[in-house]
């Protein structure tokens, strides 16, 4: 028998054995609300959408945190954030929190035969405890947790050194000008965002006062490496040009590319093409600009006919934020506009805006195209999912394997999923518990409602997806099944 006639006999999961492609395309701070597949209007994000459409659309899939760098942590490891001390928003300076002796999502799929890459957004810091010396290779990279590539940004947007790192070493470095960086003193001599408000390109509406660079001030103080500077207008560029690099590099295996997008994080600086295509000012135009990015991403895997055999993942490390400290008219251009769709709270929070965020998968081999649903998926189980789809051997503390919801053979995720923002919260079946907290309700900052109240908040999140009636009182069953339940996962 011929081998295609063969082939024909066989179940698609057989033939999908050649193992696939995994690309995790991974925004920074997009709310559910911000893609038009989720009811946007005022933005369209066609090509996050052409995934949803070839693909599968989960209205419950969750990040791991509120925040950056504790979702990204759980996202490579499989191990809750809140597990390990030290693993908030981290400074640009910090160390590597990630043990190079743990276990990774990458870890596993480089041993499964893959070539794995990481380029964008990292913030989960880079060097030992002596801190990092950023004109020598340095050595705790991505390349030290699993990566065979990495052409990254250290930390946020925001904080220094602005720079592009390729495999530990700062790209355009001029030895004759080496990087100072300092979280503690400013350098003298240099301007800051203080000292120069009144030249800034982008003010700021609070922190976001120290280094100056590329005209917007930045958290954080630097020196020197004038040449290895990032142009903002050009991070989209840059980063995509990079995704479509490893892509092509790597066509002849199967590959795993993170790719973190820094858009749309402030500073929220589009490229000129992108400036007014939305009526949002600056943030709308950034989520256009990340939509572009996904489509670079799309067009390059249709190119080298990769697209047939290659699971695509689209998500977020957290909610939404409106003004997150730069006068970027995010607020006063945010119209009718909902970025957290139709939940309540944003990034930093415990409502589910906090961490409920577009989760996205397409692989036609063998997802069906066109699907909704509603089962509870989670990030942290993204390790032990990936690489039971890759067929690899890993175990990792957290991460379940939720492969048959992801590829939308099942209906049945997650029974609990854990939020967290600060303190934990949890969701069991339709419910959902935040323990009483003592924190501040609302953020005074950025102007988001935080989760806190002093006494338990219980939701019932098939009647009220908003969590805007409190039923805690009327279940005291429910509030002591759930505690009980939180506690023992901590
Ligand atoms: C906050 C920053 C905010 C953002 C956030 C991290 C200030 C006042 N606010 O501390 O702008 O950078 O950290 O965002 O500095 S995250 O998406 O990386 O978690
Ligand atoms: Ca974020």
């Amino acid at each position: 028998m011929k081998l295609t006639a063969l082939l024909s006999f066989l179940p698609l999961a057989l033939i999908a054995a050649e193992k696939p492609n995994i690309v995790l395309i991974y925004a920074d701070d997009l709310g559910f609300g911000d893609v038009s597949c989720n009811g946007a209007t005022a933005v369209q994000t066609p090509n996050i959408d052409r995934i949803a459409k070839e693909g599968i659309n989960f209205t419950a899939g969750y990040a791991t945190s509120a925040t950056c760098t504790p979702s990204r942590f759980s996202l490579l490891t499989g191990k809750y954030a809140w597990r390990q001390e030290g693993t908030g928003i981290l400074p640009g300076d910090a160390a590597l929190i990630i043990d190079p002796a743990q276990p990774t999502l990458p870890g596993a799929l480089k041993k499964a035969g893959y070539r794995t890459g990481v380029v964008g957004k990292w913030h989960l810091g880079l060097g030992g405890q002596e801190g990092v010396n950023w004109n020598q290779p340095i050595e705790r990279s991505p390349n030290a947790v699993g990566f065979d590539f990495s052409h990254i940004m250290a930390a946020t947007g925001d904080r220094v050194p602005c720079v592009y790192v390729e495999d530990g070493k700062v790209v355009n470095l001029d030895p004759a000008d080496p990087i100072e960086v300092s979280y503690k003193t400013p350098f003298p001599g240099l301007p800051t965002g203080v000292s120069h408000r009144q030249d800034l390109k982008l003010d700021w509406s609070h922190g976001h006062n120290m280094a100056v660079i590329n005209g917007i001030g930045r958290i954080g103080y630097m020196k020197g490496g004038t040449k290895a500077l990032w142009k903002d207008e050009d991070m989209a560029d840059h980063f995509s040009a990079q995704a479509v690099r490893f892509i092509r590099e790597s066509k002849d295996k199967p590959f795993f590319l993170y790719f973190a997008l820094h858009d749309p994080h402030v500073p929220r600086v589009p490229h000129p093409r992108f400036v007014g295509k939305t009526t949002m000012g600056p943030r709308g135009d950034v989520i256009v600009q990340a939509d572009w990015q996904v489509g670079e991403v799309l067009k390059a895997l249709d190119e080298l006919r990769l697209a047939e055999n290659t699971l695509v993942v689209l998500t977020s490390d957290n909610g939404p934020v409106i003004d997150d400290g730069y006068k970027d008219e995010a607020v006063k251009e945010l119209g009718t506009h909902k970025p957290a769709g139709p939940f309540r709270g944003g990034k930093y929070s415990l409502y589910e805006g906090g961490t409920r965020v577009p989760t996205i998968a397409r692989w036609p081999a063998r997802v069906k195209p066109g699907k909704t649903s509603a089962a509870v998926i989670s990030q942290i189980d993204f390790p032990k999912t990936f690489a039971a789809i890759a067929g690899a051997e890993a175990s990792f503390p957290d991460s379940h394997d939720l492969s048959a919801a992801l590829l939308g053979e099942s209906e049945k995720g997650r029974d609990e999923v854990i939020e967290h923002a600060g303190q934990l919260a949890i969701r069991s079946g339709d419910w959902k518990f935040i323990p009483a907290g003592q924190g501040a309700k609302r953020s005074k900052a950025t102007d988001t409602e935080l989760g806190n109240e002093p006494t338990g908040q219980l939701f019932d999140l098939s009647k009220d997806p908003g969590e805007k009636t409190n039923v805690a009182t009327a279940h005291p069953e429910k509030v002591a099944e759930l505690k009980a339940k939180l506690e023992a996962v901590r």
